[in-house]
């Protein structure tokens, strides 16, 4: 064997099972242990004085009255601190514009409303929130003028002649509101120096990451440095940098040697942490009489904010790469700019550039359909990328590994009677319904990379598996336990995981991206892999046979046809002298993975208050191999759930002078329970990824990406006999009513 187990034999079957997760138990009965759980001994605790002006100079900072206040053991502004090095960010493009870099505290310069000028330490949360209240600044307000910055241009062929030319041009244009990543837990850190080690306790999804950019900034060795990221109630994208705060709290801990802890208040979030979306997009679809399309302009405006986290080039990116999504274009000519804003960072959410490219290409799609007095259905039919062409290289020059995207539509048309729903919507319509139906293609970018994974057979006979995609909410130990009890012959209660703490592995990524399963996952297969041949080896050592004698049996390993089961091999090992027995493994994937899916969104409009109400959804989604079932719905439902946020309801609004207008959710809509789908199908297709071990492809992010433009295009036809006005999101019942009624927006 090469390391890489064979797959199936009967007595496997934990990849693919429908297990139900096994963190749950503590994480719905308050068992569960975050940040703000951990509570050492003299704990105190850090508030920040944020600025209250989004642009401006800093020509005097009052500390006296905070630092003479009840409680308070050390207050911090910006010279305080000796900043050592700076934080990383992901050049991901190749000419970016130079990096924007996070300030821990601002001075001279303040550049977005909400950032943090100093830091107060108190004996109680309460003390130093009362204490931040006495500090004021003298600020010069400044107007912040920032434009544009080209970055990329994706070319092809001749794609403005070719559009100056054909018989058809289709524009869209679509501006997507910022939002708030909004985890269920906001933001927390912390910190305590021993003065050898500085220990954090971060809620992140990068805990490799934070230690790198924390040693870096702090001037401390990396092996100084230890983050541990317990329980994370979610992230979304919204923790995958390092912070300020997050560097405040660990300057503030070493400085006073005592442990120190921040924990984000909901309105801390809405001011200063990353926001999504917020792209302004346009494009235009040259098509030929047939409705083949033939060439593709768009001009993609990015916002960035007042600093960039570690993957602020990522949504821009991502969008730009991935506009032609499942059609064949053959000319394409895509101009992407980043516009720096005053105003709280803006990084990857939950689809991180996808959603606003599937979007603005959904929208050219069904208004070229409309032109041509298509279905929609049957002019995305006559653009697909042949399953036959896959791989596929994109005219922006990515490879396409996989997928069926005709067998995808093929199915929604089936299971949702396509044909017959358009029928009813006709006779709804003539009954004086307001009523649509919106379909959205998607193919996207999830899994590409390295990941790191290692495992080890325990002294009783369990493994301990320790996997670098940690978690965040999604059910990775539920995962990882399947993977590891598939590949090693065990099950998946004989399985510990172990994930968030960077003393277990040298390095890692961590959870974002989509890649958990299909990144993380193969790192596990293949250490497994490894460590079987390693025991096998060992058992063959003890017996004095040779390694083919040996062969995985159920539960243990087959000396002959004499079960060693691996408690009874364990005690051999470690009797010989011969454990810990582990495997460890830096897996690289070969390319990148990409999902894919269809949705049939069903919506009604109240004519009376233009609330929409989302009747139906199916989606066809294809996620490759899939190792849990109910962890892939739990995903496309909780994307689906973000996904309508963005698309109906959720919207940053600063206001002229630049104050924040939502900051709270008494002004921020997010989506309940009651404004699911009336109706929810999901079907599956699944080609396997060739792109990795495990075969499998991103899920994560999927109803961020497919389920907007579906409802958006369901409102648009559902409007069309009414109003031609072209909405963007969020979708609000105002706006739909507005346009109704053909009063201004
Ligand atoms: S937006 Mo994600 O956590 O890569």
């Amino acid at each position: 064997m090469d390391g890489k187990p064979e797959m199936q034999t009967e007595a496997r079957c934990w990849i693919g099972a429908a297990m139900r997760r096994r963190e749950d138990i503590a994480l719905t009965t308050g068992r569960g242990r975050f940040v703000d759980d951990i509570q050492p001994e003299g704990c105190l605790y850090l508030e920040f004085f944020r600025s209250p002006v989004a642009c401006g100079t800093i020509t005097e900072l009052m500390l006296d009255d905070a630092r003479e206040a009840e409680g308070v053991v050390a207050v911090f502004g910006r010279d305080d601190l000796e900043i050592c090095g700076e934080a990383a960010i992901n050049r991901l493009i190749e000419g970016a514009p130079a990096q924007i870099p996070l300030s821990v505290l601002a001075g001279p310069r303040v550049s977005h409303l909400g950032q943090p000028i100093a830091a107060v330490v108190a004996t109680s949360r309460l003390l130093a929130r009362d204490a931040a209240e006495l500090i004021q600044a003298g600020i010069e307000e400044e107007e912040s003028t920032a434009d544009p910055i080209p970055t990329v241009r994706w070319q092809q062929g001749k794609a403005e002649a070719i559009l100056s030319a054909a018989p058809l041009r289709v524009p869209a244009r679509m501006d997507h509101a910022l939002v708030a990543p909004m985890a269920l837990e906001p933001r927390a850190a912390l910190a305590q120096y021993d003065g050898a080690r500085l220990e954090v306790f971060l809620s992140t999804q990068t805990p490799f990451r934070a230690r790198d950019d924390i040693a870096r900034v702090l001037g401390l060795d990396m092996d100084r440095v230890h983050v541990t990221a317990p329980d994370v109630g979610g992230a979304f994208g919204g923790k995958a940098s390092i912070y300020p705060e997050d560097l405040m709290v660990c300057f503030a801990a070493r400085a006073l040697s005592a442990p120190v802890k921040w924990s984000a208040q909901r309105s801390d979030e809405f001011l200063a942490a990353t926001q999504g979306r917020g792209a302004a997009t346009a494009a235009k679809l040259a098509l030929d009489d047939e409705g083949r399309m033939l060439a593709l302009t768009a001009d993609l405006e990015f916002q960035t904010g007042a600093w960039m986290p570690y993957s602020a080039y990522a949504p821009p990116r991502n969008a730009g790469r991935m506009l032609p999504g499942p059609y064949l274009v053959p000319d394409v000519d895509i101009r992407l700019s980043v516009r720096p804003t005053a105003q709280a960072p803006v990084g990857i959410y939950r689809g991180a550039g996808r959603p606003e490219a599937v979007m603005l290409m959904e929208r050219l799609a069904d208004k070229a359909a409309r032109a041509l007095d298509l279905d929609p259905l049957e002019l995305r039919r006559r653009n697909l990328i042949p399953a036959s062409a896959m791989p596929y290289r994109t005219p922006t020059g990515e490879i396409y590994d996989s997928g069926d995207l005709a067998g995808l539509l093929d199915r929604l048309e089936e299971v949702t009677d396509y044909a017959a729903l358009r029928a009813r919507q006709a006779e709804r319509r003539a009954a004086g319904e307001i009523c649509g139906l919106g379909l959205a293609l998607y193919i996207e970018p999830c899994g590409m990379g390295w990941e790191t994974a290692k495992v080890e057979l325990c002294p009783d006979g369990s493994f301990r598996a320790d996997t670098g995609s940690s978690a965040q909410g999604q059910g990775r130990e539920t995962a990882v336990a399947q993977i590891v009890a598939e590949t090693l012959f065990t099950t998946p209660d004989r399985v510990q995981v172990g994930e968030g703490d960077t003393d277990h592995l040298p390095n890692a990524i961590g959870a974002l991206a989509s890649r958990s399963t299909a990144i993380g996952g193969s790192a596990m297969l293949l250490a497994c892999g490894k460590l079987l041949v390693t025991l096998r080896q060992a058992a063959a050592d003890l017996a004095g046979i040779e390694l083919e004698q040996v062969q995985p049996g159920v539960g243990g390993l087959l000396l002959g046809n004499r079960l060693v089961d691996w408690p009874r091999l364990a005690a051999d090992l470690a009797q010989a002298g011969r454990l810990p027995a582990a495997a460890e493994e830096t897996y690289t994937a070969k390319g990148e993975a990409w999902a894919s899916g269809a949705v049939l969104a069903e919506v009604a409009i109240d004519p009376d208050t233009g609330v929409p109400t989302v009747e139906g959804i199916t989606w066809v989604d294809d996620a490759g191999r899939i190792v849990n079932p109910l962890l892939v719905e739990g995903q496309l439902l909780g994307g689906m759930a973000q996904g309508l946020g963005h698309a109906l309801m959720e919207r940053v609004v600063y206001d002229a002078e630049g104050q924040l207008l939502t900051g709270s959710l008494m002004d921020y809509a997010v989506p309940r329970a009651s404004d699911m789908p009336r109706q929810i199908r999901l079907e599956k297709r699944s080609t396997p990824s060739p792109a990795n071990e495990i075969g499998a492809k991103g899920v994560g992010e999927a109803g961020c990406i497919g389920i907007p433009p579906a409802v958006v295009n369901a409102i648009q036809d559902a409007l069309g006999p009414h109003s031609g006005r072209e909405l963007h999101p969020p979708l609000t019942s105002e706006r739909i009513w507005r346009a109704l009624h053909s009063l201004e927006d």
